[in-house]
């Protein structure tokens, strides 16, 4: 037994792959079963339901920037207009589309302002290396707060007395699904090489936006932490009971009221378990002890016997936990760890970028 599956079992983390019966899910066919299972368990226990997609979506465009990046990249300022329930709203996104005769990849920026480029979207730099960026602001979706009645959450999903009610990471999930409503119609964009990323909160929202829509490639989670990335048993730093105390809106209210219950019978291991067989690439920072880089890493890893399912190789790793500056990119998974704090830098997006280009380049 390696060393992953050492620390799994000295922290007690149930396995994703027997299913509700009691069955060791073995096939493809069988993982097919257990991926509606598990979509189930986390969206009943942990995050709430999926919002249903709207009706009618419709992306009016504003004036772009001219000359954007000295005239590399036209970006536009849209607004995603969506009808659910006969009901309209919008919300806005940016988008950065590098000028070229061939389809571009492409990623989904949850990001938390939308004023792009900002620190955390470095919109030069990705679109230099041929990528298109679609961003937009969770709370222009959301306020990233209690308020349930709050622009698009006033149209989505059941009444927060609802004990699977969606939490704020689902709602801002279902955003992120209508870009790639979106891009789906751009003739510019390569369709089956889109990614979503997100930066802590943000960075668990693109796990489960990847989680419950498989249109997305690559799941990216920069430095998620707890309810992300990061297995929950035995964690230090941020612990669900913490974390449903501080931010109770950003899950289903199911999560805080039965945490105990709740904690007997899943663990985030069954979120990184729906990526396979595409990409999920988890980054970490030396620093960010609330987050957990242990706990990310063992996340990430966890999803190997997925892999394995699919004769996928998953993440390849040593014989101990990566120390700071390490870059695991030789599997089907990727997890680096750089050195600081808690932040989605330049250097995290570029090693996601080489890892992204390695596996388009070996389609
Ligand atoms: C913290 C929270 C973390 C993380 C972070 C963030 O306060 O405890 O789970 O998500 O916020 O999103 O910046």
């Amino acid at each position: 037994m390696d060393f992953v599956s050492t620390e799994l079992e000295r922290r007690g983390v149930p396995s994703a792959l027997v299913s509700n019966r009691g069955i060791e899910v073995k096939t493809e066919k069988q993982m097919q079963k257990r991926r509606e299972e598990l979509k189930k368990i986390l969206a009943e226990n942990e995050y709430g339901t999926l919002p249903s997609r709207p009706e009618h979506l419709r992306v009016e465009k504003k004036p772009g920037i001219p000359n954007f990046c000295a005239g590399k990249v036209t970006s536009e300022s849209l607004d995603f207009v969506c009808t659910v329930d006969g009901v309209e709203f919008s919300f806005p996104v940016r988008s950065a589309i590098p000028k070229s005769d061939k389809k571009v990849p492409a990623f989904v920026h949850i990001n938390f302002s939308a004023n792009t480029p900002d620190h955390f979207q470095p919109t030069e730099e990705i679109t230099d290396r041929g990528f298109a960026v679609f961003s937009f602001c969770h709370s222009d979706v959301t306020a990233d707060n209690g308020d349930f009645k709050d622009k698009c959450a006033a149209y989505l999903g059941p009444s927060r007395r609802k004990k699977n009610a969606s939490g704020k990471i689902m709602m801002w999930a279902w955003a992120a699904m209508r870009v790639m409503d979106y891009i789906e119609t751009l003739p510019e964009i390569d369709a089956e090489n889109v990614a979503v990323i997100g930066h802590s909160r943000l960075g668990k929202t693109a796990l489960v936006t990847a989680a419950f829509d498989e249109r997305f490639k690559y799941a990216v989670s920069n430095d998620s932490g707890c309810s992300g990335a990061a297995i929950s048993r035995g964690k230090t730093g941020e612990s669900t009971e913490r974390i449903t105390q501080s931010f109770p809106f950003w899950f289903c209210p199911r999560y805080k009221d039965d945490a105990e219950a709740q904690s007997k019978c899943f663990d985030q291991n069954y979120l990184t378990a729906l990526i396979p067989p595409r990409h999920l690439l988890v980054g970490s920072a030396e620093d960010d002890a609330w987050a957990d880089p242990k706990s990310e890493f063992l996340g990430c890893a966890s999803a190997n016997s997925v892999y394995g399912i699919y004769g996928m190789k998953g993440l390849v790793y040593g014989e101990d936990y990566p120390e700071a500056k390490t870059v695991l990119a030789d599997g089907d998974s990727f997890y680096h760890v750089r050195k600081g704090p808690h932040f989605l830098s330049r250097e995290d997006w570029n090693v996601y970028m080489d890892f992204i280009e390695s596996k388009m380049s070996g389609r």
